[in-house]
């Protein structure tokens, strides 16, 4: 009888699903998930103490170095020509809305001024600044969404767990998870609560454990639960390549297009109803890599976005800063390229829905407008449409009977608006 009365409560909407175990976002957070989703484009920052050997953010794993010789880059770390609001004003002027900084990656360095460990940007630097801080700071006063990724993993700290990276570092390992999920909360509590505008949090690292014998519990609920209690509106999303955690509030795809897997991260990932991304590097780098100048072309950058676009997903485009602070010239390059496209194709970009795909290239839509990205070698398309155009914004022709729109005369990279009825 009991349990009668409890489900005729719940049905009637008196408890709230909450109390089934259930994620229920809050107003504000379904808010910020549909700003976010009109974004479509954003700037993933890998920086840290890695940038200095110049050879990728992985180096303390790849390299086999030891711990004690690895940080000692933390004691000449002092990027002298970081700007803050000039790197904030070229992601902004090439049309990006948000910016995911590393906050600490794999190699447990911290970029803030945390009190959770000496092993930080302000404690452990001669540059002695909060780098996050004063982009937190620049990014307020430029209007740029801010969100951290976060590494679930770490190479340093003797209390995590010891996954399927980092064994030869030569800590002395004494895994105990409590600690470790403690001092990850207190790090959360102090980006979430000490920096105003950390609108969401992009987790990595959960791979770690995805081949140990027994199934690791990383405890994901009780931490996005613990976020949420804290920042209800702030994004959560993780990396960690399966189909989405509850408590997620968006969905990322690594070097792929949502329910694409060339890049071999992705061969369970189920495409959710989440607000999707995809990050991907500009060369083949996350972290600065000074050997690496193999930079896709801007054209190519721009197809990845309008691609990107047509998947109902934003592109997270990386950038590895240099050690001395500066962004690479050839990133600032492409952004500046991108620029400009997007102020002038930006509205077939910025708060479209998913779109088809075609031989010829694909479509974005926004409301009853679609756009027609033409984005291979094509001289006339043939479309066939649900409902008759009363706008193309290029001479066409219409077959009422068949519902055909006949374009020609097209050339690569064109972008036609067709509004419907
Ligand atoms: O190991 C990281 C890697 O360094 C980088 O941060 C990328 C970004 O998606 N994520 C991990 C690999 O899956």
């Amino acid at each position: 009888m009991r349990k009668r009365i409890f489900w005729l409560v719940a049905f009637l909407g008196i408890i709230p699903f909450s109390m089934f175990g259930q994620y229920m976002p809050t107003d504000d957070n379904l808010q910020a998930r549909k700003e976010f989703e009109g974004f479509r484009f954003g700037i993933f920052l890998h920086w840290g103490i890695y940038s200095e050997y110049g050879q990728g953010e992985w180096y303390l794993n790849n390299g086999k170095l030891k711990q004690e010789e690895y940080q000692k880059a933390a004691s000449c770390f002092y990027p002298i020509r970081f700007h803050a609001k000039e790197w904030v004003r070229a992601f902004k002027d090439s049309g990006a809305k948000y910016i995911t900084l590393t906050s600490r990656h794999h190699d447990g360095f911290s970029m803030w001024r945390t009190k959770e460990s000496p092993y930080n940007i302000v404690d452990a630097t001669p540059f002695q600044r909060d780098v996050l801080g004063e982009l937190a700071d620049a990014c307020e006063e430029e209007g740029i969404r801010f969100h951290l990724y976060y590494s679930l993993l770490d190479w340093m700290r003797e209390d995590y767990p010891l996954g399927s990276t980092g064994h030869d570092t030569g800590r002395n390992l004494q895994p105990n998870y409590d600690s470790y999920f403690q001092f990850m909360k207190n790090q959360l509590r102090e980006l979430l609560c000490d920096y105003k505008n950390v609108e969401g949090l992009w987790f990595d690292g959960y791979w770690d454990h995805s081949h140990d014998a027994k199934p690791f519990d990383w405890r994901m609920t009780e931490l996005y639960n613990y976020i949420h209690s804290l920042k209800p509106r702030c994004l959560i999303g993780n990396n960690h390549h399966i189909a989405t955690i509850e408590g997620e509030d968006f969905q990322m795809f690594e070097r792929d297009l949502p329910g694409e897997n060339t890049a071999g991260f992705s061969p369970n990932q189920t495409v959710s109803q989440l607000p999707l991304e995809m990050c991907q590097t500009m060369n083949g780098n996350w972290g600065y890599h000074v050997g690496d100048l193999n930079y896709k072309s801007s054209r190519e950058l721009i197809t990845l976005l309008v691609r990107a676009a047509s998947k109902g997903s934003n592109l997270l485009l990386n950038i590895g800063p240099q050690p001395n602070g500066e962004i690479p010239a050839a990133a600032l390059d492409r952004l500046k390229d991108i620029g400009v496209w997007m102020r002038q194709h930006g509205e077939s970009i910025y708060g479209t829905t998913r779109g088809e795909e075609y031989p010829w290239g694909v479509t974005t839509r926004k409301g009853d407008v679609t756009y027609l990205h033409i984005l291979k070698d094509t001289d006339a398309i043939t479309l066939t449409l649900d409902k008759k155009p009363i706008f193309v914004s290029v001479p066409f022709q219409y077959d009422n009977r068949r519902h055909t729109l006949k374009i020609q005369n097209i050339q690569q990279f064109d972008i036609i608006r067709v509004e419907l009825k």
